[in-house]
């Protein structure tokens, strides 16, 4: 009795390890796919914080039924929880639909999330650009300032697409800009507003040509790269161009595109982010994609690929896949 007992046991003991290991081995991704997370979501804002990957999207749906932003986090690029309405307009008095394109940053252990709200069409709507903020990028985000941040067109931008860019001296700068214009104009310390540059002006444009909305900037072996979208987001030619300057305030001279359509991956690719896991010195772009042959404009998902320079710095076009990004943990 004692003896088939030990037997047993040993078998299970066995069993359940071959198990195990079955298991992981089925579920076991080894690649991110492409899009990484299941949901119509768009215009990614891709971050690290604590050693964990995020990306916090657009919700891409009709323009009443964006009302809350979600959030994904993952240790290893490959698997995502999702953190739902870390934002909500319920919590945001005068932001009321089309809550776009967040941006996000961490200062003194606090997250600040900027978002657009409303599409306004002309200074008389409400809406714009706002800040929430959080103790935790998984939020609850709440509205900080009560009130938008940029709430009026400058040099013919429409306030949205915000990017919340940090120079090497540490000063922050709001880049952001619809309707084929973009400024960038310095931020307060503590983001409660705009500080005027010496010149007194307080929104400079530094639109490229081609530009069209979804600014992104990230400084490179001391050059500041620029990028942004072109064509219309709900057709297949939306893509993503770039220029290298010296300085945030450019000139900026187009290089080219880096991202579009493939037709045997996606359409429509654009509004991106980069992230850049320095520690294994890997480049990353986080945008979104229309599947082939899908026609809603709002039908958008979020992907990630690698993204590579060729040794004078240029950026390499990016190949879409399927496949995605292998795993990388920042531990
Ligand atoms: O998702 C809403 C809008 O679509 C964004 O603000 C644009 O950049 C475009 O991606």
């Amino acid at each position: 009795m004692h003896r088939n007992f030990s037997l047993a046991f040993l078998f299970t003991i066995l069993l359940s390890g071959c198990s195990h290991k079955m298991h992981q081995q089925s579920s076991g991704k080894l690649t991110s796919h492409n899009p990484v997370f299941e949901g119509w979501y768009a215009d990614p804002e891709g971050a690290i914080f604590n050693k964990q990957y995020w990306i916090y999207p657009t919700y891409s749906a009709p323009y009443n039924q964006q009302v809350f932003l979600d959030a994904f986090s993952s240790t290893d690029l490959v698997n995502w929880n999702k953190h739902s309405r870390i934002l909500d307009t319920a919590n945001v008095k005068w932001a009321k639909r089309a809550v776009w394109a967040p941006a996000i940053v961490e200062k003194g252990g606090k997250y600040y999330l900027f978002f657009g709200a409303n599409d306004i069409q002309n200074d008389n709507q409400q809406g714009g650009i706002g800040v929430a903020v959080a103790d935790n990028p998984a939020g609850p985000f709440k509205d900080y300032l009560g009130k938008p941040l940029i709430d009026k067109f400058y040099n013919g931008a429409q306030p949205i697409d915000q990017f919340v860019f940090k120079d090497k001296d540490g000063q922050y700068y709001i880049i952001y800009g619809g309707w084929r214009h973009c400024n960038i104009a310095k931020l307060k310390d503590d983001f409660t507003g705009l500080i005027p540059y010496d010149d007194s002006t307080t929104f400079k444009e530094i639109t490229p040509k081609g530009y069209v909305e979804g600014p992104f900037m990230f400084i490179r072996n001391g050059k500041y790269y620029f990028m942004w979208s072109e064509g219309g987001w709900t057709g297949p030619n939306y893509s993503v161009a770039y220029a290298i300057a010296n300085s945030p305030f450019g000139p900026f001279e187009r290089v080219g595109k880096i991202l579009q359509q493939d037709s045997t991956i996606a359409t429509g690719a654009g509004h991106h982010s980069v992230i850049h896991a320095d520690k294994n010195n890997k480049w990353f772009i986080v945008y979104h994609r229309r599947p082939l042959g899908e026609m809603d404009g709002n039908h958008r998902v979020t992907c990630i690929d690698e993204m590579f320079f060729d040794e004078k710095g240029f950026i390499k076009p990016v190949k879409m896949t399927f496949e995605g990004v292998k795993k990388l943990s920042l531990k």
